[in-house]
């Protein structure tokens, strides 16, 4: 049954608030890897983009930020940006939505209020909750072999939490080699320090032993802007003689996510990395010279998205993901979902949340799928114009490619 006119607009909105996401991006841990997992109104409000933020807009020294405690910096913070000042950023805006979304009233302006509700909470119900309401059927996590914080719980317990998947994150292996390899050897494998094929062969067994453990969906790094490949570097050979070899006999996706310059202010801790744009030769070149490779890439420089969008039409083994960290605001991700839309159709994946703090998954989202659905409503107005009936059995077909299927069939589930 064509959607008249008139209706078009509801119909989207509510194929795309209806339609359950997998989230390809996370920084969230099963409840049973004992600390890692951040939840609750003062891990919300001392995110890093929030910190960042309230050292900007108070002047406050870095250093006596560092001294307060958990609570006393997220009592700085709420006075600060939400009583002295409105909560306009979209940091803070996400605070006042996770809030109204737990059933509190942020308007009543009550820290402590909020506290008292988190108290009510175990985090076993917690996670149900957040994530039943945010619709957001599984998420991908962010699992490191070289941090010796999370991996004790995988040579213990394991992940069989049935909302959460891994994804095997390698930065150290790429850009910090030597400490890679001593990490490697600790971890009992016989690396030389010559970058030789016993070193290539046994960087692989690592590989493939942490593929077992944890049956990662893909596999990932972070990379500085100047990255580049080919290059005469450990970088390009590790990626050769290692990595990519590995990802292709796996069947893994390597998510590429390229921009980010470590920090560019060390006194911000986990708040004080920039962003670079990125020559993007790096990534046609990875694809041309790896056909049987497959990529995610997000970038973190708006000046990057278009080239991606191009670079997306030339090889069907990249896809395009999220609006990664600085990009993750209502103008751009607007302007990034409108490109990608326009030149690539269906066949890219939108949205990722990058949650650290699992309650932030209940304002990711609901903030990104609002602006997901007022592009796609101009979208299908622009086919309807052109004389296309819109039927609203298509459209939840298209947000599910969106918002899940796409990702599951470029990195399918280990069988
Ligand atoms: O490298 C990454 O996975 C980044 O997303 C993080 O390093 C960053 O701190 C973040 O959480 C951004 O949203
Ligand atoms: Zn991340």
């Amino acid at each position: 049954m064509p959607i008249p006119f008139s209706r078009l607009e509801l119909a989207v909105q509510k194929a795309v608030d209806e339609t359950p996401i997998f989230d390809m991006h996370t920084h969230l841990y099963p409840p049973a890897f004992d600390g890692l997992l951040l939840w609750g109104i003062d891990e919300l409000l001392t995110y890093h983009y929030l910190i960042a933020e309230v050292i900007r807009a108070t002047s406050i020294p870095a250093e006596d930020f560092w001294q307060m405690d958990k609570a006393q910096q997220a009592d700085f913070i709420w006075n600060e940006l939400f009583i002295k000042r409105a909560p306009v950023s979209e940091a803070c805006r996400g605070v006042i939505t996770v809030m109204r979304n737990v059933g509190l009233d942020p308007s009543d302006r009550d820290l402590k209020a909020a506290r008292e509700f988190y108290k009510t909470q175990t985090v076993d119900e917690f996670i149900e909750l957040v994530f039943t309401k945010a619709n957001v059927h599984s998420a991908v996590m962010t699992n490191d072999p070289f941090d010796k914080s999370e991996v004790k719980f995988w040579e213990t317990i394991g992940n069989n939490h049935p909302r959460l998947h891994a994804a095997l994150r390698i930065d150290p292996m790429l850009l910090w080699w030597d400490v890679a390899s001593e990490t490697i050897e600790e971890q009992g494998y016989e690396v030389d320090h010559a970058l030789n094929e016993k070193t290539f062969c046994a960087a692989r067994k690592f590989l493939e032993d942490w593929a077992a453990k944890m049956k990662p969906r893909y596999m990932a790094v972070s990379l500085p802007p100047t990255f580049t490949y080919p290059a005469d570097d450990v970088t390009t050979q590790i990626l050769d003689s290692v990595v990519l070899p590995f990802a292709r006999e796996a069947g893994l996706p390597f998510a590429l996510m390229i921009g980010v310059k470590r920090s560019v202010n060390p006194n911000l801790k986990l708040a004080g990395d920039g962003v670079g744009r990125a020559d993007l030769s790096c990534l046609e070149q990875l694809c041309q010279r790896n056909p049987e490779n497959k990529f995610f890439a997000t970038l973190l420089s708006r000046e990057n998205q278009h080239e991606l969008c191009i670079l997306a039409r030339k090889f069907s083994n990249l896809m395009p993901f999220g609006c990664w960290w600085f990009m993750n605001n209502p103008s751009v991700i607007e302007e990034i979902t409108r490109e990608r839309i326009e030149t690539l159709g269906w066949s890219f994946i939108p949205q990722h949340s990058d949650a650290r703090v699992l309650d932030q998954l209940l304002y990711k989202w609901p903030h990104s799928r609002r602006i997901i659905a007022q592009v796609l409503v101009d979208k299908y107005q622009d086919m309807v114009d052109a004389g296309w009936r819109v039927m609203e059995s298509e459209i939840y077909r298209d947000v599910n490619r969106l918002f899940s299927q796409n990702f599951e069939e470029f990195a399918p589930n280990w069988t």
